[in-house]
């Protein structure tokens, strides 16, 4: 049975080719290949091409395990262990031209997020020049350096969040925001999740909230932040139709699901 690190070092070496190709279509122009749930849910052919680079050499490496992925969709396996990706995340910023996108990968064993156990994960940051990388058991890094969730601090949490494509839901998000501000020292919204997990995991944001998000949006930060020391939660209520993702220390997600659930 391969081990959560040799999984993390698969991980880190096909985030580390698919950020380099994300790179170099972003420099030679991007193109806009379809829109999804709505105008403003994109996707470009980089998304496709990096996603399809990641599955060939994902099924070349592992061809029993199964995989999920943002743009190419499911693929059964027998191992017990599927890849969750997502090949491009934050891609509207990477359309535009803002720096800050990802490359998420993750392993994970069982069905679906509300029962999987994350084995291991990598988010590569390609422009900025940093690779998040976990294994369950063996800790959170940065290239090489250990992560660690950021101490609660006297000035309030710096907190991070987003919004989805449907501008229908931007009005009860800002409610949302309204109902953490009151404990937040300012609020950050980057564009990409897996990078403001990373930076929850880092210790450069003390948490992060956000409803609607997808399973390859979260899959492997959600395990930096574990990893490095912090919790990353998914609570039920029947009356959200799109589920929350909270990450922060344990206290600070104890704090924002009672603010943010507390009237729903
Ligand atoms: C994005 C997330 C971001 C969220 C966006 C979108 P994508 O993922 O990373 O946090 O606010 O609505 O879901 O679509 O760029 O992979």
């Amino acid at each position: 049975m391969i081990s959560p690190l040799e999984l993390s070092d698969l991980a880190i070496e096909i985030a580390r080719e698919a950020g380099e190709l994300a790179r170099r279509r972003r420099a030679e122009g991007v193109t806009l290949a379809a829109t999804k749930s709505s105008l403003a849910d994109i996707v470009t052919d980089a998304d496709r091409e990096v996603e399809a680079l990641i599955r060939t050499r994902l099924t070349a490496a592992r061809p029993d395990d199964g995989f999920l992925g943002e743009e190419s969709g499911t693929g059964s396996g027998t191992s017990g262990i599927t890849w969750v990706v997502d090949p491009i995340d934050g891609t509207v910023n990477y359309a535009t031209g803002i720096p800050l996108y990802a490359v998420s990968i993750a392993a994970v064993e069982g069905v679906g997020p509300d029962d999987w156990t994350a084995l291991a994960g990598a988010v590569n940051s390609p422009v900025v020049g940093e690779m998040f990388s976990a294994a369950r058991h063996e800790g959170a890094y940065v290239d090489g350096a250990r992560l660690r969730i950021a101490e609660a601090g006297e000035a309030g949490a710096l907190l991070a969040t987003g919004f989805g494509y449907d501008p229908s839901t931007h009005a009860g998000d800002l409610e949302v925001v309204g109902r953490v501000m009151p404990i937040a020292r300012d609020l950050r919204r980057g564009g990409s999740a897996a990078t403001d997990l990373a930076y929850v995991a880092a210790g450069r944001l003390d948490g992060y909230f956000e409803r609607g998000l997808q399973p390859w949006d979260f899959a492997a930060g959600a395990l930096l932040v574990e990893e490095a020391g912090g919790r990353f939660l998914r609570p039920e209520a029947p009356t959200i139709i799109r589920r929350l993702c909270l990450a922060g220390s344990a206290d600070l997600v104890a704090e924002l699901e009672r603010r943010i659930l507390q009237e729903t």
